[in-house]
């Protein structure tokens, strides 16, 4: 499969506009600890005072996928606004690159009335029909949910496939057995994408899995299986337009396993102290987004000016967010039990 430079250049743009994102938002909910730590003693103590004067900003956690930008800009690169695709709680990426609007998805995080779902989710729920994109906190969940999608788009004819994002430690789950179990017997396009960081919160992966590369799992289901380290982003997008191609031509699912690096804690505010020394340093220096900038230079594919351009818009299109979250209202609690179904 040839890769033509455009494609190349449109998913370093969807990294460096992930890596905008995430950074603009580390910072913010950095100044929003501060200054709960200032006034509080901490973010806890923010959340017992109940006055209205200092409302925390973000009132739930934040968990962010610096570093993970590889995976979900090469896959999307072959996805339409059609395509269905299921992230994590560590999705901002996926999100970015699926093309859902920076300022919903900010307000939904900030858990304003203009966020996706009206603010009532928060950062774990980042549903947006527009581009057929949600996120879950529970872990794996939406694998199954990913099945429903192919389903209905083999059945419409559509040609339509389904991407369900899950980490290293949600591959264990027992949905994930069953999910690439019916999906290869009834041949669904599905492409099941494990985001292999190393690390489930503190657990390494070699104390939750016996086996060193998940995809060989693959074979068990009779489906191809790959493994790509994610600092190879070209080896990655042909990885992932072979398995689409694949899944549009009725051929059936595909396992790939983004080896790939976690840069932020687990949550924001996790001090990472089980990790051994040196590593997270190891990791930085593995970082593939200036490293496949870098690569995109020196072949010509961009230059410096294209760089700069697109770093400051990314940075620019996250303070628009900003002000709009910042300023928009938080949700009425008189629709609180509107779209409730149980
Ligand atoms: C079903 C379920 N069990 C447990 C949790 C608690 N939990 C949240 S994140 C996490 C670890 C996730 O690790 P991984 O799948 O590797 O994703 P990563 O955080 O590394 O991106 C756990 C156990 C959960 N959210 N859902
Ligand atoms: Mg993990």
């Amino acid at each position: 499969m040839t890769i033509d430079d455009d494609r190349r250049r449109g998913v370093l743009a969807t990294m460096i506009a992930a890596r905008a994102f995430e950074d603009g938002l580390g910072a913010e909910f950095a100044k929003q600890r501060a200054h709960a730590k200032g006034a509080f003693g901490g973010r806890n103590g923010a959340f017992e005072d109940h006055s209205l004067e200092f409302r925390i900003p973000i009132q739930g956690n934040i968990e962010l996928s610096t570093g993970q930008e590889a995976g979900p800009a090469a896959l999307c690169s072959w996805l339409t606004a059609d395509d269905y695709a299921a992230g994590t709680h560590r999705s901002h990426s996926l999100a970015v690159a699926k093309g859902v609007a920076w300022r919903p998805m900010l307000a939904e995080i900030y858990g304003r009335a203009t966020g996706l779902c009206g603010g009532r989710g928060g950062d774990f729920m980042l549903n947006d029909p527009a581009v057929n994109f949600e996120n879950s906190a529970i872990m794996a969940q939406l694998t199954a949910v990913a099945l429903g999608h192919a389903f209905a788009h083999r059945r419409g004819g559509t040609g339509g496939v389904a991407a369900a994002v899950i980490g290293d430690g949600a591959s264990n789950q027992g949905v994930v057995h069953e999910s690439m179990n019916l999906a290869a017997l009834w041949r669904l396009p599905v492409l099941f994408v494990i985001e292999d960081n190393g690390y489930a919160i503190s657990t390494p992966r070699r104390r939750s899995s016996p086996v060193g590369d998940l995809s060989v799992r693959a074979s068990a289901y009779g489906m191809p299986g790959a493994s790509v380290d994610d600092s190879d982003v070209d080896a990655l997008i042909e990885t992932f337009g072979t398995a689409v191609a694949r899944a549009r031509a009725g051929d059936g699912p595909s396992l790939v396993v983004v080896r790939t690096h976690r840069l932020r804690g687990a949550f924001e505010g996790d001090n990472q102290s089980y990790r051994p020394a040196g590593e997270l340093d190891d990791e930085t220096a593995a970082d593939g987004l200036p490293a496949y900038a870098a690569r995109l230079l020196a072949a010509g594919v961009v230059t410096e000016e294209w760089l700069d351009e697109t770093r400051a818009a990314a940075a620019a299109a996250f303070d628009d967010a900003l002000r709009f979250a910042e300023s928009s209202p938080f949700p009425d609690a008189a629709h609180a039990l509107e779209g409730l179904f149980a």
